[in-house]
């Protein structure tokens, strides 16, 4: 729970991930609210915490939004879906999992959003992520809603049958809340390719539909769109060339640290290295490699994709590098970082340390990677940091545009979706460069990102009226 003190100078909320600023009067009876109606949620309360903090001026500026309630009701899922899923190993033996799907908003487009597989998943984590998407997804200038979805299920040792029963059971359940026009999951977290398939074969059995647009991420042979798998890594990378070169900077020459070694990380090294940078890090659960000589992909991939093996196993195959279990991959000093595994795992020390060593640029590759203490660090420091709601927003604009080849019967090729997959980057970096500049904060890309996104959202919600 969270806890709001008065210093000798400023007010500050203690919460689960550090000490942080208190909010301003106009958004505190709102945010008392989210945590009164969420208890125990701290990673939602954490994501609205963020936002709220930069609607402030927002509201400041605009009575209309205090009103009518215009923030309570998007911090208030329309619809939160919680279910049993069922499924037996291989052995026989019967586990019972937890299925959930959050439809937060769907004032621009349907629900739309990834489904995250990992033994950490609860309501709250699925709630905070179905918060960002809403933004996020208003950011792409596409039309689509935000909700995500997801399991405490652990993939992690299944073998491929396991995998498929349980993606079978947790559709058997889900597929009455899915539709085209009503909400269209996609990967995350322990859901790539393989998990999607079984997902939309269990979909398309049981409703009798080849009804393609009903989830995103899908294989090239059958409704899939080429660039899906690499957008969100190389969104990111092209967010932060954006940024670069808003500083009259380049990604030539620099070293970049990322960490995860999954969908995100993977792809967001590959870019990185075309435009010029070096990655000399990336991680998983496990530990960390450092491999100075530039991490070897190709190697990666056979590791992480066709191997399914654990971080280390790429030291063993590659002589420049090597493997710390545990620590922490902030640790490697770098001018660029782009966390890419999961939330909270750069925090206060981290960032210090960061810093201390010289780093730049922070471009989050993940769904809320920094804790505030973390932001309030780079912030302080002039360390240029882009929230994951914009830099990460390319995996689910490359969605929309799966969506929008389905719907057309239509195929684009690599380099044209590729295309636009940069236009829509350096778009969403602009939009909120210029919405800092415009509401004050200069350089402020946390405040851009969430009063760019709130004003695309809002003006829909009030459009449709009180429904
Ligand atoms: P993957 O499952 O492909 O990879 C996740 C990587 O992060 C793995 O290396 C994993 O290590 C590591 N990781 C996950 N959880 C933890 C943890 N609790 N502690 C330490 N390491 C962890 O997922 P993605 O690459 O798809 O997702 C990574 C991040 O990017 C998430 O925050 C996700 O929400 C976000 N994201 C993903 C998008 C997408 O299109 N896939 C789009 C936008 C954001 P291990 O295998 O050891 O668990
Ligand atoms: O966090 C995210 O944006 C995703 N996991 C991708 C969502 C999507 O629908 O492509």
């Amino acid at each position: 729970m969270t806890s709001t003190t008065m210093t000798s100078t400023t007010m500050t909320s203690t919460t689960a991930t550090g000490t942080i600023p208190a909010l301003p009067p106009v958004v505190e009876r709102i945010y008392e609210d989210v945590l009164r109606r969420n208890a125990g949620e701290r990673e939602f309360h954490q994501a609205v915490h963020e936002v709220l903090e930069s609607l402030a001026v927002v509201l400041n500026r605009h009575r209309e939004y205090t009103d009518l309630k215009t923030v309570e009701r998007i911090c208030e899922p329309e619809r939160q879906i919680i279910f049993r899923v069922p499924w037996q190993d291989d052995r026989g033996e019967v586990h019972i999992n937890r299925g959930f799907r959050v439809e937060f908003n769907s004032a621009l487009g349907p629900y739309k959003g990834g489904l995250r597989f990992h033994p950490s998943v609860n309501l709250g984590i699925v709630k905070f992520l179905g918060f960002e998407q809403v933004f996020k997804n208003a950011l792409t200038g596409m039309p689509i809603g935000g909700g995500k979805g997801g399991s405490d299920f652990d993939p992690k040792g299944r073998s491929d049958t396991e995998i498929m029963r349980f993606c079978q059971s947790f559709m058997t359940e889900l597929y009455r809340h899915l539709g085209e026009y009503t909400d269209v999951p996609a990967g995350d977290i322990g859901v790539g390719a393989r998990e999607i398939g079984y997902l939309f074969g269990q979909y398309k059995r049981i409703t009798n539909r080849y009804e393609s647009g009903v989830i995103t991420g899908k294989g090239l042979g059958w409704g899939g769109a080429l660039v899906r798998t690499e957008a969100t890594g190389y969104g990111a990378a092209f967010f932060a060339a954006a940024m670069m070169a808003a500083a009259g900077e380049s990604f030539d020459g620099r070293r970049a640290v990322v960490s995860g070694s999954g969908n995100v990380a993977v792809y967001g090294i590959e870019k990185i290295h075309q435009l010029g940078g070096t990655v000399v890090a990336c991680s998983d659960s496990s530990g960390y490699v450092v491999d100075e000589k530039g991490i070897d992909l190709e190697v990666l991939k056979h590791v992480k994709e066709v191997q399914r093996a654990r971080i280390d196993v790429y030291a063993e195959r590659v002589p420049s590098a090597s493997f710390v279990p545990g620590g922490s991959i902030w640790d490697v000093p770098c001018d660029v970082a782009v966390p890419s595994a999961t939330q909270n795992e750069i925090d206060r020390d981290a960032a210090a340390t960061l810093v201390r060593n010289g780093c730049r640029y922070v471009v989050e590759g993940a769904n809320m990677p920094s804790t505030p203490e973390a932001v309030g660090l780079f912030r302080e420091a002039g360390t240029r940091f882009a929230p994951g709601k914009a830099a990460n927003a390319g995996g689910v604009a490359t969605s929309a545009l799966e969506m929008q080849q389905n719907a057309s019967r239509d195929r684009w090729t690599f380099e044209h979706t590729e295309d636009r997959l940069e236009e829509i980057m350096r778009d969403i970096h602009t939009r909120c460069f210029e919405t800092a500049d415009e509401y004050g904060s200069p350089g402020d890309l946390v405040l851009g990102a969430n009063v760019a996104g709130f004003l695309e959202v809002a003006e829909a919600v009030h459009a449709l009226g009180l429904v």
